[in-house]
Parts: structure tokens; C-alpha cells; sequence
């Protein structure tokens, strides 16, 4: 008994032992980057919103840096994505625009990713949650191994949505294959026609229970009508109401089996991009209808994500770097309540624009770095851009990443800097505009000035348009007339960088 006693002690003593050796030795931090759809530079109350409390967002921005000029690249998905893992500006890769659910994967395997330079780092890497950037070489069969993939760009482990909530095909996928498919039930895709026989949410709206806006009339699943056609795969087809858990629980298992290595995890949650669809325990807890209820939501899934990181004993030594791919948008293809709910919030902030603008909206979105014991609370107005990760973390993590449009902004996401960029290319349905300073330059182009189905104003002037963003945030002075030296500076700053 008393040997038993001692031998268990013992045992206890080494399992402890063990247990900080472990982390000791992991000397490198774990990497989370918490990644958002569609969430807006005023949707956390950390950023001002008071209609909308974001607790568990909030810690990350009040705790960690909070950045106030934090840049996607793109005021769309598919080019910011694009542009957070390769470090490239993704206006020069024309192919990096929204992408249908059947689109070729867009990055090279050949290309330099931040999964890819981190792996080099003896990082173990996945993905979670949204990817639409593309799967296969074209004409994919669904049935068979899905590739090239993020398992072919640097992601050991990927479990992911295709392209969008609200386009098909509405399964996930694990490391190339279709969780839960059934192969007596195949699976087929297409974005040209629909399948002999098959409801679509044009011709059957008595069986949809979200009714169309725009777009978003094709397949139905789930009662939501969506972009793009599908049969078959009934076993593996998603619970809309469930995702957001789903993806959760794929996230918090990934830490549990992997937190005694270094890992790098990007949790790319779907929220709150249509259709939102909230899990019923969120239902009517915002009084803002779908849109805030997700956001809700999300800000549960950061909260009990973030429990994990602390039970599992790693909070402390994880970076964890949060930010949206694009800015807000409240009408985007569904009647859903977002625009007749929406009362005093502004999912802008006092930025001008949304999602699909030039305008500050479109790519301004929340973005911080929290690292609990490492990085102290601080507001930062560096100019950053989620292009930094791959220059910034290869420096963090000691490994040379390959020259891309990536700038080292490890000081500034660590509180140390308040530097930033000297400027910033970004993009918006594949027009750019410039950010330098307190400045903000778009060119003339061509287009309409407002999206008739978002009601978003697209930033689109046929003159040039220039703003001091320190003076004019909201960017109602269009400076380019009354300070032509000005205007002229900067765009031959902007030729340089974009070519003329
Ligand atoms: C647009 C869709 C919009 C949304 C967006 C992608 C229409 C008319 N609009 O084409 O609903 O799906 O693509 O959003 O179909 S993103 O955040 O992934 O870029
Ligand atoms: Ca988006």
C-alpha cells in the first residue's frame, strides 16, 4: 500500500514534470487566427457598436492591440483570403475575385503560403471553417479525393465549407473528402444548370423558408435557396442551424489533440454572411433579427474557443489574431430582416461604404492581436494589413518567409511599434485605391456609385477622390480639386506600387 502510494506519487511528480517540460519546450507560441465573414468595423462593441454586446470579442480587442487601422485587402472574401495566406496583393492575381462553389483552387501550389512558411517552422497547421478559394483543377468530381486543396497549400489538417454558406455544394469537406457522403448517394455540382427534376428556389418558392432577394434562387437545401445547383448527397448535407457549432467543435478538438507541438489554426468562422441562419439558442437574443443574432453567436463560439485554449493549458502561449475578411453588409441576397431590424446599429462604425466599396468600409474591419501574459492592452492606429501575417509571423516564429507584398508588422501586432505601413493597395471588385497616412485616394473608374441590391455606395467616381481621413473619417470631403499637389503625390505613389 505504502509503495503503491509512493510509486503514484512519483508518477504524479514526473506527469508534472512531463506536463511543463512540454510547454517549456514549446517555445514557439501557437497561432490562431480568428477570421470572420462579413463582420464590420463598428458590429463589436469593443469598436464603438452600443446596440450590440460582443463580450468575448471584446476581451481580445481590450485586452490584446487593438488596431483602428486594420486593413483586409479586399472588400470581398475570395481576394482577402487570397491575400491573408500568401502575403500577395490580390489584384495581381486576376482570378482572385468571388469564386462560384465549383471554381479551380486559385493559389499555386507552387505559391508561398503562411501555413506553408510556418510548417518550415516545425508548425503543425489546419484550417476550420471557411475556405472559397477554390478546390481541384476544374471539373471536380465530388465523389472522389477533392484536390489540390489547403491540404496542397500547406494545411496538414483542413475541414472546411467550399466556397460560401450560400452557394453549393452545402457539405463540408475533410482533407479533400466529403464528410459523411454516401457513395450509393453521389454527389454532383453545377454552377451552368440545373439537374433534371430538381426544385430551385425560382420555380418552387412554396418550398423555401428564406425567400430570395437577389441571386439566390437555384438549389434548395435546408428550405434555403441557394447559388448554384446540387443533387444528390443527402447524407452529408450541412445543418445550417448547426455550423456554427459544428466548426467549433472541429476548432476545440484540433487544439486538444494538437497543443503539445506548436500549432497554427485558422478558425474561419462563417458569421455573419448569408443565410444567416442562428442556431435556435440565439433566435431573437439581439432584437436585430439574423444579422445580430449570429454575431451573437460568433462572439459565443470566440468565448468558449478561447475556454479551450485556457483549459487546455495553452492560453498563454498562443497568439491569437482576430479580424473579418471584408467590411458589413445588411441586404446581400435574402429577406431576412437585417435593414428593417437594424435600429440604431451601425455596422459601419462612421466609416462610409460596406462590403464591395472603395470607401473605408469596405476593407477597415476590426483586427487584433491578443497574446495573454505577452502582448499588454493597447490601442494602435498603425496602418496594418492582414498581407503582414506571412512577413510578420515568419519573423515571430524565426523562419524566412519568400518576398511577397507581406511588410513586418511583428512589432506593431506585438504593441511594441506603432509604425505601420507607409501605405496600402486595396481592392474592391477588382478596382484599387490607395491608403497612405491620413489619406485616402480612388481613382476615377467606371461602374455604378451605388450596388442597387446591397444599397452599399461602391466608392466608384468617374473623377478622382481624395480624403484627410484624421479630419474627415466619413470621407464626405472630396479634397481632390482644392489640393491637386496633394492628389498628384499620391498617385504617382499608387502608379508605382499598381503599375499605370
Ligand atoms: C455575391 C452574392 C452575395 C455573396 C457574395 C460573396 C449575389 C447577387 N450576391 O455574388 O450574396 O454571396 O457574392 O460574399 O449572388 S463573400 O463575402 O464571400 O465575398
Ligand atoms: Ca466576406
Amino acid at each position: 500500500m505504502k509503495i503503491n502510494k509512493q510509486v503514484s506519487f512519483l508518477m504524479f511528480l514526473a506527469a508534472l514534470l512531463i506536463g511543463s517540460f512540454g510547454q517549456a519546450q514549446n517555445s514557439k507560441p501557437n497561432i490562431v487566427v480568428i477570421y470572420l465573414d462579413d463582420l464590420g468595423y463598428g458590429d463589436l462593441s469593443a469598436y464603438g457598436a452600443t446596440e450590440l454586446q460582443t463580450p468575448n470579442m471584446d476581451v481580445l480587442a481590450n485586452d490584446g492591440v487593438k488596431f483602428t487601422n486594420g486593413y483586409a485587402t479586399s472588400a470581398t472574401c475570395t481576394p482577402s483570403r487570397y491575400g491573408l495566406l500568401t502575403g500577395v496583393y490580390p489584384w495581381r492575381n486576376a482570378k482572385a475575385r468571388i469564386l462560384p462553389g465549383s471554381a479551380p483552387l486559385i493559389i499555386s501550389t507552387k505559391q508561398e503560403t503562411l501555413p506553408k512558411m510556418l510548417k518550415r517552422a516545425g508548425y503543425q497547421t489546419a484550417i476550420v471553417g471557411k475556405w472559397h478559394l477554390g478546390l481541384g483543377a476544374g471539373n471536380v468530381n465530388w465523389n472522389e479525393h477533392i484536390s489540390p486543396g489547403p491540404n496542397e497549400v500547406g494545411f496538414d489538417d483542413a475541414y472546411i465549407l467550399a466556397a460560401t454558406q450560400d452557394r453549393t455544394p452545402t457539405v463540408y469537406i475533410k482533407d479533400g473528402y466529403i464528410d459523411g457522403l454516401d457513395k450509393k448517394d453521389p454527389i454532383y455540382v453545377s454552377y451552368k444548370k440545373n439537374f433534371e427534376g430538381e426544385p430551385t428556389g425560382k420555380d418552387n418558392p412554396e418550398l423555401t423558408t428564406m425567400k430570395w432577394h437577389h441571386g439566390h434562387n437555384q438549389s434548395i437545401v435546408n428550405g434555403i435557396p441557394r447559388i448554384g445547383y446540387m443533387k444528390g448527397g443527402k447524407s452529408a448535407v450541412w445543418s445550417d442551424i448547426d455550423m456554427a457549432d459544428h466548426f467549433l467543435a472541429k476548432a476545440q478538438a484540433y487544439v486538444k489533440s494538437h497543443k503539445n507541438k506548436p500549432f497554427f489554426l485558422y478558425y474561419a468562422l462563417q458569421q455573419p454572411h448569408v443565410p444567416r441562419t442562428p442556431n435556435p439558442r440565439f433566435v431573437g437574443k439581439s432584437g436585430m433579427g439574423p444579422r445580430g443574432d449570429v454575431i451573437l453567436e460568433a462572439d459565443w463560439c470566440i468565448g468558449e474557443f478561447m475556454k479551450t485554449l485556457k483549459e487546455e493549458g495553452v492560453l498563454e502561449n498562443t497568439l491569437v489574431v482576430f479580424s473579418s475578411d471584408n467590411g458589413p453588409v445588411l441586404q446581400d441576397g435574402y429577406y431576412d430582416d437585417a435593414i428593417e431590424k437594424l435600429g440604431k446599429h451601425t455596422p459601419a462604425g462612421k466609416l462610409r461604404g460596406g462590403k464591395y466599396s472603395l470607401f473605408e468600409a469596405g476593407t477597415r474591419v476590426p483586427f487584433m492581436a491578443y497574446w495573454k501574459g505577452t502582448i499588454k492592452p493597447k490601442v494602435s492606429d498603425a496602418l496594418v494589413c492582414q498581407i503582414d501575417l506571412l512577413a510578420s509571423l515568419s519573423k515571430l516564429v524565426g523562419v524566412e518567409a519568400k518576398k511577397t507584398d507581406s511588410e513586418d508588422m511583428l512589432a506593431e501586432l506585438l504593441g511594441k511599434s506603432k509604425k505601420g505601413r507607409n501605405n496600402l493597395v486595396i481592392e474592391a471588385g477588382g478596382r484599387t485605391a490607395y491608403r497612405t497616412g491620413d489619406w485616402a485616394m480612388i481613382p476615377p473608374y467606371k461602374g455604378k456609385p451605388l450596388s442597387w441590391n446591397s444599397f452599399i455606395e461602391t466608392g466608384i467616381l468617374q473623377d478622382f477622390q481624395l480624403y484627410n481621413l484624421k479630419k474627415d473619417l466619413g470621407e464626405t470631403n472630396n479634397l481632390a480639386k482644392s489640393n491637386p499637389k496633394k492628389l498628384k503625390e499620391l498617385l504617382a505613389e499608387f502608379e508605382a506600387i499598381r503599375g499605370k
